[in-house]
């Protein structure tokens, strides 16, 4: 039900459009909408009915640091959070989570890029090949790093998972200039964000970018290089051939996973150190992928 997800705070004001798993979008008018990161945290695919202290704060922080880092035309405007309607303590609680942005017409391809062979892909591989490691050497091991970067756009499924492009279905949904255009940009932001990452002790291991519309101009939209649209390593934990721990995540799976829980919903009510831990990780995430102390009072 659509009042189980958007905060009802802000939907006394602004008109919710759209949820995700952990996060929500509000507009504010025609041209601009309120992106707003929860502390709600999914894992095997279910959010758990607990939330992580601050996690909104971190994301929401992070996706800041890259679209100043990149400067790459984008959606975000501002933090500013006067003059919505919204009440002082409303403007506390949303304080460091939340971002204006302009409003763009959404192209409806992730783009995603890897510069390691994980996840589906590496499933794809192992299973003798698919669209996303077709032109890959034979031989590579789980997690390897790759030569050169690959671009592995997926359909944005409304529901369930995404599903892998080939080319052919790629550039039948956005037309072929627009395929190489995103293509390029999206291998571009991903090397100089993997070099700014790595030179800080964190692998990019692979990331999905959306991107937008408006005034004719294509806009870096979403949130950029957050741990939920990211795989983020530790670069000393680093072991080709072997399954790497998620960097945020991986605290709150060995918990899930010594529960029991069948990953059916709903999950396991979580024990506070489970939820204090799992936030020092997302804090410490931050402030390595940043060098920045993460600001335990938003500004
Ligand atoms: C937009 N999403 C996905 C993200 C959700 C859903 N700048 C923009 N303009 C127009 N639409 C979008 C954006 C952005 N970003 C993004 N859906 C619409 C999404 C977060 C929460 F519920």
């Amino acid at each position: 039900m659509e009042s189980e997800v958007a905060d009802p705070t802000i939907a006394r004001v602004l008109a919710h459009i759209a949820s995700g798993k952990v996060r929500e979008i509000y507009e504010i008018d025609q041209r601009r909408l309120l992106f707003v990161a929860s502390d709600r945290i999914s894992a095997y695919d279910v959010v758990l009915p607990d939330t992580i202290p601050d996690k909104g704060r971190v994301l929401t922080g992070l996706s800041l640091h890259w679209f100043d880092f990149l400067a790459t035309p984008n959606h975000f405007l501002s933090t500013d959070l006067s003059g919505l309607g919204l009440t002082a303590s409303e403007r506390a609680d949303l304080a460091g989570r939340a971002m204006i942005v302009r409003r763009a017409e959404v192209i409806p391809m992730e783009c995603v890029v890897r510069g390691y062979l994980y996840g589906s892909s590496w499933s794809e591989y192992r299973a003798g090949g698919g669209p996303t490691t077709e032109h890959l050497p034979a031989g590579l091991k789980q997690g390897e790093k790759l030569a050169e970067p690959i671009f592995t756009p997926a359909t944005k499924a409304a529901e369930g998972h995404d599903e892998n492009l080939t080319v052919t279905g790629a550039v039948d949904l956005v037309g072929a200039d627009l395929y190489q255009r995103l293509r390029s940009l999206s291998i571009d932001i991903y090397q100089r964000a993997a070099e700014a990452a790595a030179s800080n002790g964190v692998l990019l291991a692979d990331t999905k970018f959306e991107f937008g519309w408006a005034d004719d101009e294509l806009l870096l939209i979403d949130e950029v290089l957050t741990p939920d649209s990211s795989r983020y390593w530790p670069a000393d934990e680093y072991q080709p051939g072997r399954v790497m721990p998620s960097f945020d995540k991986q605290y709150v799976r060995d918990w899930l996973d010594s529960t029991g829980w069948d990953h059916s919903p709903p999950a396991p009510a979580m024990p506070a150190d489970v939820r204090t831990g799992t936030r020092a990780r997302y804090v410490e995430a931050y402030e390595l992928i940043t060098g920045s102390d993460f600001p335990e009072t938003p500004a």
